[in-house]
């Protein structure tokens, strides 16, 4: 008999088993919404999977009317199978295209058991015919204005199989409800939004799939500061496109948020810095970290993709502009692009070193399908495959012009690997000698520790560990802040541990 111990599969890559189905009867009036499992990128922090929850569920929550009862289950969160000791009658389950095959077994598993199975989610506005096989009902856009219909639909027996909502009246969608989370999964429940589109319509982004106009909308800034005060939470994560797409509204925005004194983050373009002071008014607001679609440091690149940016040589020193309001900067940039050689990723690399930049992601170039980019790609034939499961952004699914698709998947595992290299996080350190321990901290955490975070993430202590950062961080922040608000912007940067957005 062979003894040795057989060995688990690894939480972080593989699905939770779902034990067999068994017909139940399942409870009136009940919803279970679900986040599928998927594979994580071992290049990247497995941190960044519990730093805040997807909105999508929250807002549906929100939505639900009063006499149903809600439960939630995010099997990233590493509890196993959803639980079925009560079958709800209806199970919603938001479908991006990385985990597509994942909610269709959860699907199929739930229909087994007796529920009605409702999808939604970016993947229904992309490929809706393929969700529709795959569900009784599935919404394409917008869930929360039609959420409460086809609750409405389902007890009268009138579900339709497909159910659309625009974008618009932004200000009229309630507030989402997070009390359906379990306190213990996330950096912050707080997972925040107050405008929907972007001025931009960049090629290769989901906002530009198909005919999909998303107009650009947003909420008023008494109701967002409202929304985040009743969080409870220290620190909210903005998951907007672009927070910074009109800048009228995002000042208007920060005089709300600004005596609530916590702290966040944000997506905004570059273009921001355009106005010095409102630079200096978001760090007067709380913001500690802005997430930057950077993308290139190629104009050529930036133009063909038709993203208005400004001027590649101009990044660094606008970047500079983030760190003298104490603005922590994550840079998000794309590998691959027509005019990328094999040299990019030693140059990016150095140039991130040399900014200081504390944070960096990596995307491989990845066509989602039918924006232009994928588009395009299909009609010169470059697409390898259509396995979307292997559209995450660490593979690569296209032949890229100036290197093989293995060079470009080999660059990108290098470049995460330099960046969370100890001698690069050291020398990106803030150049403030006291914001320097906290930085360390959390930057060992944060890329240094994938070992540990299956172990914090499974033993629900992923919101323990993170909090006293999140605390100490806030309140080094309001003193800086009152520092700022007396002296204009500040020589140096007063860095804060928490990593920008997503
Ligand atoms: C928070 C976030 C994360 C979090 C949590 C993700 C999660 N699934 O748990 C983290 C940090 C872990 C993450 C990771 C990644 N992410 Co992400 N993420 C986001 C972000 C910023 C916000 C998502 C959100 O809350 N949106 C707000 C909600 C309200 O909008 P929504 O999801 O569209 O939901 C609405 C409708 O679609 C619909 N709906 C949705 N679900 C359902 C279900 C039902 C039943 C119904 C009726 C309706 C419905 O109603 C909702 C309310 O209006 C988005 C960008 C964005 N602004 O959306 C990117 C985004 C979703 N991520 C993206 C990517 C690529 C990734 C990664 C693969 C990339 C990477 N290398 O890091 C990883 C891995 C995740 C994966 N494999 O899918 C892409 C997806 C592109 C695509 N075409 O699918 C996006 C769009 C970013 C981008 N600009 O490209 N992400
Ligand atoms: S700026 Fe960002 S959010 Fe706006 S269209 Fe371009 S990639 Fe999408």
């Amino acid at each position: 008999m062979d003894a040795r111990p057989v060995r688990q599969p690894d939480p972080m890559q593989v699905a939770p088993v779902l034990p067999p189905a068994r017909e139940g009867t399942p409870v009136p009036r009940t919803v279970l919404l679900v986040n599928p499992f998927y594979p994580k990128d071992v290049n990247a922090s497995f941190g960044k999977h519990v730093l805040t929850p997807t909105l999508a569920l929250t807002s549906l929550a929100g939505a639900t009317p009063p006499e149903w009862r809600v439960r939630y289950w995010d099997e990233n969160l590493l509890q196993g199978a959803p639980p079925m000791e009560e079958v709800p009658r209806v199970v919603g389950i938001t479908v991006h295209l990385t985990f597509a095959q994942r909610a269709y077994a959860l699907a199929a598993w739930f229909k087994a058991h007796g529920c009605i199975v409702v999808l939604g989610g970016l993947h229904a506005l992309s490929c809706p015919d393929e969700v529709q096989a795959h569900a009784d009902a599935i919404c394409v856009g917008n869930g929360v204005p039609v959420w409460p219909r086809i609750l409405r639909d389902i007890e009268r027996g009138e579900l339709q199989p497909r159910y659309s909502a625009e974008y618009r009246d932004y200000a009229a969608d309630p507030p989402p409800d997070r009390s359906i989370l379990p306190d213990y999964g996330f950096l912050t429940p707080a997972s925040l939004i107050a405008t929907q589109g972007c001025h931009n319509r960049c090629d290769f982004c989901y906002l530009a799939t198909g005919d999909t106009r998303i107009k650009y909308q947003m909420r008023t800034p008494a109701q967002v500061a409202e929304d985040f005060r009743s969080t409870g939470a220290p620190y909210g994560v903005f998951v907007d496109n672009n927070l910074g797409s009109s800048r009228r509204y995002l000042r208007e925005l920060c005089q709300a948020l600004a005596p609530l004194e916590k702290i966040w983050s944000a997506a905004v373009t570059l273009d921001v810095t355009d106005d010095p002071s409102l630079v200096r008014e978001m760090a007067l607001a709380g913001c500690t970290g802005v997430f930057i679609g950077f993308e290139s440091l190629t104009d050529d690149n930036l133009r063909a993709a038709g993203k208005k940016s400004p001027r590649a040589e101009d990044y660094a020193q606008r970047v500079e502009l983030f760190h003298r309001n104490g603005i922590q900067v994550n840079g998000s940039f794309v590998l691959g692009f027509d005019h990328d050689r094999p040299e990019v990723f030693e140059n990016l690399a150095r140039w991130i070193e040399d900014t200081r930049m504390e944070c960096a992601t990596f995307h491989i170039l990845t066509p989602y399908p039918n924006t232009p980019l994928f588009r395009r790609m299909e009609a010169e034939g470059r697409l390898l495959h259509q396995d979307w499961s292997l559209y995450d952004t660490a593979h690569c699914v296209f032949r890229p012009k100036h290197m093989s698709p293995q060079e470009l998947e080999a660059g990108y595992a290098w470049i995460y690997r330099r960046l969370f290299s100890l001698s690069s996080i050291w020398a990106r350190r803030p150049r403030q000698a006291s914001a320097v321990l906290p930085y360390l901290a959390m930057a060992l955490l944060y890329k240094r520790s994938n070992f540990l975070w299956r172990f914090l993430i499974r033993h629900r202590l992923t919101h323990k560990v993170w909090s006293p950062l999140v605390h100490l961080t806030r309140l080094r922040h309001l003193r800086y802040r009152r520092r700022l608000a007396r002296e204009g912007s500040l020589p140096g940067h007063m860095v804060s541990p928490i990593r920008p957005s997503v």
